[in-house]
């Protein structure tokens, strides 16, 4: 593989996208006015143990009052794109009318950022189902993905020829495999095998939004984002560590990439997955004809969420990672439906204050796969960032010398994969404040900025600074003296 040497100088081609990623539910807060519903997360928030300290969104960075204020920051910090996610329960608050006060936040908020020539980059869905689709059987209903396109297309229209980016889902595995194997997001129910049911109709949804946008002939450039795990056996020459790694590979990366870029499951993961059943049936009973031709329509961009690798072992390991909320006072499951015995020990490797393990090198290794191997349309990262425990110095500043090194490292390992042939276009930080965590609530700071969540004060953080410098130059320059 090739390698990017830090003391090497790197330039990326003009045009790239420079831009800092935030969800709707993580930081707008305002969640009870102008006609908005409960989402599932603002339910599974009240449920006790489910969020660190009991936590809510119902503030958050108060961005929903504080948007234009939030604009300027990325302007002055460089970024020429933002990638935001709209709350669905905003625009249709009953999961049927449209609310055209909710649509209207929106409306500003891209106006605002076309007005500072930031390119709006919009992903319809981060987490936060409406309430009362999920009480109608959420994800495991399929029709669910269907009022999903109600909602997608009616919101098309509105925003459709001035946000030049749209993409359907937001890491489709964690809102299945987390939202309802697991337990450890919304709407927290642990039902096995409904991970895998939630996942194709997520799919489903994503499939009939691109179908019929294509049908309207949409100026927009489609795509999805998906959050990718690059897995490795803990010892490459045990049988059952290499077994666990291309089951967690499956169950992971390829229940996406196969039935979205080839329109089939992959054949092992239906071998390993075929004695689940699903409300008496065998799972793959939901999967009906026609399904994955709307899955596999072909997209325009993929965005690639990344932030770690695992090692994986199909032994028990005493010192294994801190994997999903562990914290939670709740009891949950693990999200590896299929692979329960599969754990994730430790390398030694340096860790983030969410415990995964900081390889820059593994980005590299994870994008030229996609392209070599699933031949993927133009990609870009969409999520990349890491938590760490800042503090606010005497100075009145955030120094954050580990955030700036993971940025600068992923960064070259970006390039390197750009180098190899790689075709990507543009780098989103996550993300450009602290916000509300998930699970975590407001204990991990993810933030370009800091936020005082008592006065609601914005402070760039050094790593806010290196990336408005990397934005405005376009270079990442040699590292050290
Ligand atoms: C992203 O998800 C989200 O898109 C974003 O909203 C969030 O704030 C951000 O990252 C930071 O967390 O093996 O069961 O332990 C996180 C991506 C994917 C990372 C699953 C942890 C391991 C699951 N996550 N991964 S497990």
């Amino acid at each position: 593989a090739p390698t990017s040497s830090p003391s090497e100088d790197h330039t990326f081609p003009s045009g790239f996208l420079w831009g800092a990623s935030t969800a709707a539910y993580q930081i707008e807060g305002a969640t009870d006015e102008d006609g908005r519903t409960p989402s599932i997360w603002d339910t599974f928030s009240r449920v006790p143990g489910a969020v660190v300290n009991g936590d809510t969104g119902d503030v958050a960075c108060d961005h929903y009052h504080r948007m234009p204020e939030d604009v300027a920051l990325m302007k002055s910090l460089h970024l020429n794109a933002y990638r935001f996610s709209v709350a669905w329960p905003r625009v249709r608050p009953d999961a049927g009318s449209l609310n055209p006060k909710g649509i209207d936040f929106y409306k500003r908020l891209v106006d605002e950022l076309l007005a500072h020539e930031i390119t709006p980059w919009l992903t319809l869905y981060h987490w936060d189902l409406p309430q009362v689709l999920e009480d109608a059987g959420g994800w495991t209903s399929r029709d669910t993905a269907y009022r999903f396109a109600d909602y997608a297309l009616s919101l098309h229209d509105e925003l459709g020829d001035r946000v030049p980016f749209w993409t359907t889902m937001n890491e489709p595995w964690c809102s299945a495999f987390l939202g309802y194997t697991g337990g450890q997001h919304a709407p927290g129910r642990q039902e096995g095998v409904a991970g895998l049911v939630a996942a194709h109709h997520l799919m489903l949804g994503h499939g009939l939004v691109v179908d019929e946008l294509r049908r309207r002939g949409t100026t927009a450039d489609l795509g999805i984002t998906l959050n990718f795990t690059v897995v490795d056996p803990i010892d490459p020459d045990d049988e059952r560590d290499r077994d666990a790694a291309r089951r967690i590979d499956g169950l992971f990366n390829r229940v996406f990439l196969e039935p979205i870029f080839r329109g089939h499951y992959a054949d092992d993961l239906l071998a390993d997955t075929g004695h689940l059943t699903w409300r008496g049936r065998p799972w793959q009973e939901v999967v009906q004809d026609g399904d994955l031709d709307l899955i596999s329509t072909p997209l325009d961009v993929l965005g690639v969420n990344y932030y770690h690798p695992d090692a994986v072992s199909g032994h028990p390991h005493d010192d294994v990672l801190g994997s999903a909320i562990e914290h939670a006072p709740r009891p949950v499951r693990t999200p590896f439906v299929g692979c329960e015995d599969v754990t994730m020990p430790r390398r030694g490797l340096p860790v983030t204050a969410m415990d995964w393990e900081v390889q820059p090198e593994a980005l590299t290794r994870l994008l030229v796969r996609l392209h070599t191997d699933y031949g993927v349309p133009p990609m870009y990262i969409t999520e990349n960032g890491a938590a760490y425990d800042d503090t606010v110095g005497d100075d009145g500043r955030v120094h954050d010398p580990d955030r700036v090194d993971y940025y600068d490292g992923h960064l070259r390992a970006a390039h390197a994969a750009m180098e190899a042939g790689v075709d990507m276009r543009g780098y989103f930080a996550w993300s450009l404040m602290d916000n509300f965590e998930w699970a975590y609530g407001y204990s991990k700071r993810f933030g370009l900025v800091h936020v005082d969540y008592e006065t609601q004060a914005r402070t760039p953080k050094t790593s806010a600074l290196f990336l408005a410098d990397v934005a405005s130059t376009g270079r990442l320059g040699p590292v050290g003296p």
